[in-house]
């Protein structure tokens, strides 16, 4: 009797393939059932990452001196840990008068935040342009002066500005509400210390300010456009790089 174990090749082929079927098989449903589980797009998988990571860390930690912990010390250790508080909502349950109150709350801010209507009294006019040009005095050089003192437009009309600097130093222009020189050229001052200043051409952050130029270098100039205020007044003009304001300011009279 012949009790020859060995195959023939079209089986060993047959028992091969039927290996390789099984391998990924194995593999389609490993995948699948990472899929199914959430896979990476479980939303806390970050957070729970994080947190073994930061338990890892502090165990690490602990292991300093090379003294290992047991499991109980470690089963202490992590329950040492204390748990985040879980968030609780503090909107009122509806039906409850606290509840209607917050409503009342919400409708009223609501109400508040709502654009204003334009008022339809006011009619659109005509856009008037005018053109002005306002000099940096450049004789004698560092005089950190404006050549013009003032500067009068009609109320609401649009403003084509050339500001000229001849002079040896970098100057700005800064249009600020009316009397609002002091509090603007205050926060000039303490751009000193900003390190981001010259990014800003030295014009601080203000709802003060109307318009204004970049930081012109000696012998260039720069075109501002802006739209002069409707309300009639003397709005003043400065140069905001520090020290600049006190001598180098001017007003811009708004008519009717
Ligand atoms: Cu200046």
């Amino acid at each position: 009797m012949n009790n020859t174990v060995d195959s023939s090749p079209l089986q060993r082929l047959g028992i091969f393939l039927l290996g390789l079927m099984a391998f990924v098989a194995f593999g389609v449903v490993a995948w699948l059932g990472f899929k199914v589980s959430g896979g990476d797009n479980d939303p806390y998988y970050a957070k729970k990452s994080e947190e073994r990571i930061a338990k890892i860390k502090v165990s690490n930690d602990a292991q300093v001196g090379e003294i290992i912990p047991t499991d109980s010390d470690l089963e202490k250790f992590v329950n040492s840990i204390p748990t985040q508080n879980p968030q609780v909502t503090k909107r009122p349950v509806p039906g409850t008068e606290a509840f209607n109150e917050w409503m009342k709350k919400q409708a009223a801010a609501q109400a508040a935040n709502a654009p204003k209507k334009e008022d339809p009294k006011e009619d659109p006019k005509e856009e008037v342009v005018v053109k002005l040009t306002l000099k940096a005095l450049g004789n004698p050089p560092g005089t950190m002066k404006f050549e013009k003192a003032d500067l009068t437009v009609k109320a609401g009309s649009k403003v084509i500005l050339t500001f000229e600097n001849p002079d040896v130093l970098q100057h700005n222009l800064v249009f600020t509400k009316i009397g609002k020189k002091e509090a603007v050229g205050a926060l000039a001052d303490a751009m000193l210390i900003d390190p981001e200043a010259l990014k800003k051409h030295y014009v601080p952050t203000s709802d003060d300010i109307i318009a204004s130029s970049k930081l012109v270098n000696p012998s260039q100039s720069e075109v501002i456009e802006f739209t002069v205020p409707k309300e009639p007044g003397d709005y003043p003009y400065i140069c905001t790089f520090p020290g600049h304001w006190r001598l180098m300011n001017g007003i811009l009279k708004v008519t009717n």
